[in-house]
């Protein structure tokens, strides 16, 4: 700054020398800006000598003078011509020419066009001219052109091309004239140039969507200046334009306009409303695996797009499935508006599969517990099938259904079928319960449980229930025979050997199963006989022969026993006994049969003359309380058995010793039937026999005996030798032995009888006398006097 300030008067400095050194004049002011008309006064200086100097000028010019100074003056200036000047020296003078701006104010500033009173047309070129008048100096006048007060040129003439934006706008120029710092700064303004900006009409719809409830007017107006007279036909029917417009009036208009001037156009009118969304429900039920018709209308122009949201994603709602159920938001848009509307989708379907029912199996007395589960919308009823006793209970907990089998028994085995149902089907699943190495028990009960009765006999009645005791279900007697219209019970018909009553059941869970009464039918044997075969006349001893026993009409065969009878005395046959009857399959037949019980026995003469029995029981625990009353006994079978002849002969030994003078008896004894015949031979004089086959030899020899029979023989020697008489000798000797142990027997006895005899006496009661018997009877004070024991 300071630079700038110093150059600024080092370049004065050089002015005024230069003025200094051709001309001594200073003027001052040294320029001046006066109005046109007004006074001013210029004081010209010398270099403070006095000189010859005057002012030269148009107006109030002043002559040579002598003087430091001189003032020019003049009160109503026209002329901008004014100089001072000096006289130096002859012929030299110096001037110095005033610098006088003389200026006026414009008179008027006017705006001039060739529009006629501002009225234009839109596009149209005009021109505009700011006519400043009177303003000196005019050279110096600059013009500035405002719209609306705002700047836009500074040509004097300018042109213009209106737009309708600028219909009304206010126009002015500004004429300027800066005459600073002398002067003043100058700024006239023109009268506001008003234009009114011609165009139209102007119809800017050809083809247009329109909002329901918007008018024409509004979206189509026809624009003009002036406004213009707008007529609207639609099918040849005038529209009222300001009313508003509903969906049914898209089609196409025809529009008749009269303004600036007159025209006619069609437009395509549109009518967009919505999106429009109505669903019927706020929930929709669907069978799965079918299709849902939400059955909603989607309305609007433009069309909207329409998306299905399901938890935020968009679906798509075909084929159902259970997947499918929740909530949904039906969305309809279009680029501006969006609405939506919820609902919700319940699926359903039938049971699924049943889960966790599996087969099992179990321990005695534990609980067992079976549980059924099927998904299924609505949630499904569950039953189940099975057999029904009362330690199982059905729970229905949460979704599923528990069996629960308290303490369970071999009578809870069997099938569990549980049912899944709900409207739109049922499925089943079946689960087995076993008890590892038990069987599945038929719970029916048959009472009593074996019947015995006799052919021809009372008849009786057996009942069947289930056991345990279970209700509902399906019993009958398989047998017919004997069946009473009353399912549970039969009647036993004594006359019909083929009753074979079966109690049948049919069993939720255990299916069928039958129990089976042990029936018998029994008859006592009509009789009983006792033969034996391979007797052709004559049994020998040690034949084989077969002892039979038939017994005749008897039932049931196969509980028949035979006792065998040898005398009153029952034997073990020692062989086989072998059992045939008159009809096949002795331990199936019921009916009464004939039998026959055959053994061998080996013949020996034993049995001679012994009387066989045979007798025949039935082995039936009911019918043996009095087992010999039931024993049916054959009428007794004499056996003969021949045998031949055997000499006993421990009593016939094969030497005899006899002394001579005495005789011996010699008896030969022989068995054998028929009794044999005995015959005494000898190789000496026989003596005479007797009977019995006694006789008394006297003589030594060889005696024979022979003993015979029809069937044989047999012999025996005795041989008979002399000996010499000892007998008296030893008859003596044993004599005095006797005597001698006599003797001694008889001091021994003598001295043990004494001892014996003082203590047994002792016990003797001596009360008794005195009392006279009298006495109380204490049980042990017997009355009776003790006696010798
Ligand atoms: C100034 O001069 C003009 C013409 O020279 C004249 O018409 C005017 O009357 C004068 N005004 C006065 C105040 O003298
Ligand atoms: C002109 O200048 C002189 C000398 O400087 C002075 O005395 C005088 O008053 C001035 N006159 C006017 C009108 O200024
Ligand atoms: C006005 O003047 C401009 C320029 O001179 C010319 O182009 C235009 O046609 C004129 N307009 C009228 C209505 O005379
Ligand atoms: C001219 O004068 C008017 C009115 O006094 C003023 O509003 C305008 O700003 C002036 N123009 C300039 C360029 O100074
Ligand atoms: C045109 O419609 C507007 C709005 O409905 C109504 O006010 C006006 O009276 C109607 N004009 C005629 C001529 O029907
Ligand atoms: C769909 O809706 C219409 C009208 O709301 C009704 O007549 C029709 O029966 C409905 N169809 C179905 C499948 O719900
Ligand atoms: C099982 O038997 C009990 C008692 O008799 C009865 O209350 C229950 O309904 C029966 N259950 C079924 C599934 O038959
Ligand atoms: C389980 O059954 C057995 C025999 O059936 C019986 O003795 C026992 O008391 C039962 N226990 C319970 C808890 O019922
Ligand atoms: C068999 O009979 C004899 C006599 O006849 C008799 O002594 C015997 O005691 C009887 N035995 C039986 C077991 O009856
Ligand atoms: C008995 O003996 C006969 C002949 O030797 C024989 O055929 C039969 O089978 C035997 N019977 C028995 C039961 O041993
Ligand atoms: C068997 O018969 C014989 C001869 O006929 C007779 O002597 C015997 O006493 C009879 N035995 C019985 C036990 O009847
Ligand atoms: C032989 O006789 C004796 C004596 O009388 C007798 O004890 C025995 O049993 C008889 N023996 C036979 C085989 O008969």
């Amino acid at each position: 700054m300071t630079n700038t300030i110093l150059f600024v008067q080092l370049f004065m400095g050089f002015l005024l020398i230069v003025a200094d050194s051709s001309c001594p004049i200073t003027l001052s002011p040294s320029r001046v800006a006066v109005k046109y008309g007004h006074s001013v006064s210029i004081n010209c200086t010398a270099d403070g000598e006095l000189r010859e100097m005057g002012w030269e000028s148009p107006q109030e010019g002043i002559g040579v003078e002598m003087a430091n100074y001189l003032t020019w003056s003049v009160t109503n200036l026209t002329t901008e011509e004014a100089l001072c000047f000096v006289n130096m020296g002859p012929d030299q003078q110096c001037t110095q020419r005033a610098d006088i701006v003389l200026y006026n104010y414009p008179e008027t500033v006017n705006i001039i066009s060739n529009s006629t009173d501002g009225f234009m047309v839109e596009g149209a070129v005009y021109h505009l001219i700011c006519d400043v008048h009177g303003v000196v100096p005019a050279e110096k006048v600059s013009v500035m052109w405002y719209i609306n007060e705002t700047y836009f040129q500074k040509e004097r003439m300018i042109y213009f091309s209106p737009s309708r934006t600028q219909d009304r706008a206010e126009i002015r120029c500004e004429a300027h004239m800066d005459l600073m710092p002398e002067g003043p700064y100058i700024n006239v303004s023109s009268q506001i140039f008003k234009i009114n900006v011609n165009f139209g009409p102007e119809m800017l719809c050809t083809d247009v969507t329109i909002a329901e409830g918007e008018t024409l007017d509004s979206k189509c107006p026809v624009r003009g200046n002036p406004t213009p007279y707008v007529e609207w036909f639609k099918n040849q029917q005038q529209i009222n334009s300001t009313a508003p417009l509903t969906r049914n009036d898209s089609g196409i208009y025809f529009v008749n306009t009269s303004g600036l001037a007159i025209s006619q156009s069609s437009v395509n009118v549109s009518i967009s409303y919505g999106p429009e969304l109505n669903c019927p429900h706020y929930y929709y039920t669907a069978l799965e695996h079918t299709i849902i018709n939400l059955n909603c209308t989607v309305g609007g122009y433009p069309k909207p797009e329409v998306a299905l949201y399901k938890d935020g994603e968009e679906v798509y709602l075909g084929i159902i499935t259970r997947k499918d159920a929740g909530d949904y938001v039906l969305v309809a848009s279009t680029e501006t508006i969006v609405v939506n509307q919820t609902f919700e989708v319940i699926v359903y379907y039938p049971p699924s599969e049943i889960f966790e029912l599996e087969s099992s199996s179990f321990t005695l007395g534990s609980s067992v517990y079976l549980k059924c589960y099927a998904r299924g919308n609505p949630r499904p009823k569950y039953s189940w099938i099975y057999y029904n006793i009362s330690n199982v209970f059905e729970e229905n907990v949460e979704e599923s259904s528990i069996l629960v089998i308290q303490n369970a028994t071999t009578f809870n085995m069997g099938n569990y079928t549980c049912l899944a149902s709900n409207e739109y089907g049922t499925v089943f699943k079946t689960a087995r319960l076993t008890v590892e190495g038990a069987k599945q028990e038929c719970p029916l009960q048959i009472s009593p449980e074996r019947m015995v009765l006799e052919y021809n006999s009372a008849r009786k009645t057996a009942t069947c229930k289930t056991h345990p005791t279970s209700a509902n279900e399906d019993i009958y007697w398989l047998d017919n025979s004997g069946n009473n219209n009353s399912s549970d019970e039969w009647v036993a018909d004594t006359h019909n050997w083929n009753a074979n009553p079966v109690c049948k059941g049919v069993f939720k869970g255990i299916g069928e199963c039958e129990k089976k009464l042990d029936f018998i039918l029994y008859k006592k044997p009509d009789s009983v006989s006792i033969s034996i075969k391979g007797d052709n006349g004559t049994l020998m001893e040690n034949d084989s022969v077969t002892l039979i026993c038939e017994i005749t009409s008897v039932a049931p065969a196969k509980s028949v026993i035979v006792h065998w009878f040898k005398g009153n005395e029952s034997f073990t046959p020692p062989n086989e006994v072998q059992v045939s009857c008159s009809k096949p399959n002795i331990d199936e037949i019921k009916e009464s049969v004939q039998m026959w019980f055959k053994t061998n026995i080996t013949l020996n003469r034993t049995n001679n003359g012994v009387d066989f029995f045979c007798g025949a029981v039935l082995n039936l625990p009911e019918i043996q309380a009095e087992p010999n009353q039931d024993l049916t006994k054959s009428s007794p079978l004499n056996v003969t058995v021949y045998y031949l002849p055997s000499i006993n002969t421990t009593k016939l030994s094969h030497t005899v010793p006899v002394f001579s003078g005495y005789a011996e008896d010699l008896k030969c004894e022989a068995d054998g039937n028929p009794r044999p015949e005995i015959t005494w031979t000898a190789d000496v004089a026989l003596p005479p026999q007797q009977p019995n086959g006694l006789i008394s030899v006297i003589e030594k020899g060889k005696y024979t005996c022979k003993a015979s029979n029809p069937y044989g023989s047999d012999t025996h020697v005795v041989e008979v030798i002399e000996k010499v008489d000892y007998l008296p000798l030893i008859a003596g000797f044993v004599a005095v032995t006797v005597v001698i142990i006599s003797m001694i027997f008889i001091f021994i006895y003598s001295i043990y009888y004494k001892n014996t005899k003082m203590r047994r006496y002792n016990l003797k009661n001596p009360k008794l006398g005195a009392h006279n018997g009298n006495v109380a009877h204490n049980g042990w004070d017997l009355p009776l006097p003790m006696t010798k024991l």
